[in-house]
């Protein structure tokens, strides 16, 4: 390929796979607003105005320095007026005003409240906003509404959902979910993947990537899941594989894969977990519900399946747009394909996509992005 020129050695990409974002973000006061702004945009499915917002709120996590003036942001990529306006604010009175009615909006606090439900999206939180429904105690007591039953086990889970897995559970979930898939196939793998792997100290979920070095010997784990041990399976449902041969990625940058995968909730039982606080332990309630995600993935997909999994959101948004708009390859959570050469690329590691694409190698805790 060309050599960089030098007048763009320093410069900053536009794309989040071409930066090394860590945890240790410089600039949380503007990115905690600007998060704020995108996710109402997305409750709202204005998908510009997101992908404004999230595109500056992903540029200055990856800044190793903190912006103190409006004259910082020159020849940062993606700084549109919308989120200039915002970083303005917050450097003229240590907030933003727009962000703060934001917070006070009923349509945005409801929408916040009820998408946080395992289950619900923004069309049943739109339904019961619209319904006059502003907090669970009033979904919960409605005489008429119908939930289906993911949504039953997250209104009945979602004080323990919505209270965070920190990295020791996701480790005793860890070990429970390998116990159980050695017991159906002994040298099947287990990886722990999403926001953990990225180092992340807390999450939402755990998920995990599972596969075998045999292909086909990975097909009907899921089917057992009700041989975990007694009374650990709070709910689960298994999505069969709609995988076809040899499919072209389409352009969008959908998230949604085609793997067989599980979305369950599991009892958690305290005694599991290494240095559980002690005011937890003299609770009456000795188990946290935890949601944890299992995705079975054959063999020659894995690396992209540990790719397209290990997130963040933003960094695989910005995975897909640079391989279709700079390289003319499709890529997804199963294969990459080159559109000029008319070539499916196979990878046995992350590190040959990244060489694929012609990309510099970005360690998965390099891509809190
Ligand atoms: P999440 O578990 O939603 O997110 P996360 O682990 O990064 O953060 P959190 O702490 O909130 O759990 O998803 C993990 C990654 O998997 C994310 O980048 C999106 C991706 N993903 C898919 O690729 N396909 C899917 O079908 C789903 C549900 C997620
Ligand atoms: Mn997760
Ligand atoms: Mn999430
Ligand atoms: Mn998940």
């Amino acid at each position: 390929s060309d050599p960089v020129p030098v007048s763009k050695v320093a410069a900053i990409s536009q794309y989040a796979c071409q930066r090394r974002t860590t945890l240790n973000n410089k600039n949380k006061i503007f990115t905690d607003a600007l998060e704020i702004l995108a996710e109402n945009c997305e409750f709202n499915e204005n998908e510009r105005s997101y992908v404004v917002f999230a595109r500056a709120t992903s540029v200055l996590k990856s800044l190793p320095y903190a912006i103190s003036s409006m004259t910082m942001l020159e020849g940062l990529p993606n700084m549109e007026v919308q989120p200039r306006a915002i970083i303005e604010e917050i450097l003229e009175d240590g907030k933003s005003s727009t962000v703060e009615s934001l917070l006070c909006d009923e349509r945005y606090k409801a929408t916040k409240l009820f998408t946080s439900i395992f289950g619900v999206g923004l069309k049943t939180a739109d339904r019961w906003y619209r319904l006059g429904f502003r907090t669970l105690e009033e979904v919960q007591a409605a005489k008429d509404l119908k939930f289906t039953k993911m949504q039953k086990a997250g209104l009945m889970y979602c004080e323990d959902i919505s209270s965070f897995v920190n990295k020791a559970e996701a480790h005793a979930v860890g070990q429970i979910i390998e116990k159980f898939v050695h017991k159906c196939v002994p040298n099947a793998t287990v990886t722990l993947t999403g926001g953990f792997r990225r180092g992340k100290e807390i999450g939402h979920d755990v998920d995990f990537l599972i596969t075998c070095p045999e292909e086909g010997k990975e097909e009907g784990i899921l089917h057992k899941v009700h041989s975990l041990p007694q009374g650990l399976l709070l709910y689960y449902d298994i999505i069969e594989s709609t995988m076809e041969k040899n499919k072209i990625p389409s352009k969008q940058y959908d998230v949604m894969d085609k793997f067989q995968k599980c979305f369950m909730i599991l009892k958690l039982n305290n005694t599991l977990v290494q240095n559980t606080e002690p005011e937890r332990q003299i609770e009456s309630k000795d188990w946290k519900a935890i949601r944890v995600d299992l995705v079975i993935v054959p063999i020659q997909q894995y690396a992209y399946a540990l790719l397209g999994w290990s997130g963040s959101r933003h960094f695989e948004r910005d995975l897909r747009r640079f391989s279709y708009h700079e390289k003319r390859m499709n890529l997804d959570n199963h294969v990459l394909y080159d559109k000029t050469k008319k070539v499916f690329l196979t990878a046995k590691t992350e590190e040959e996509i990244f060489a694929h694409l012609g990309l510099e190698y970005i360690e998965p805790w390099e891509r809190n992005a």
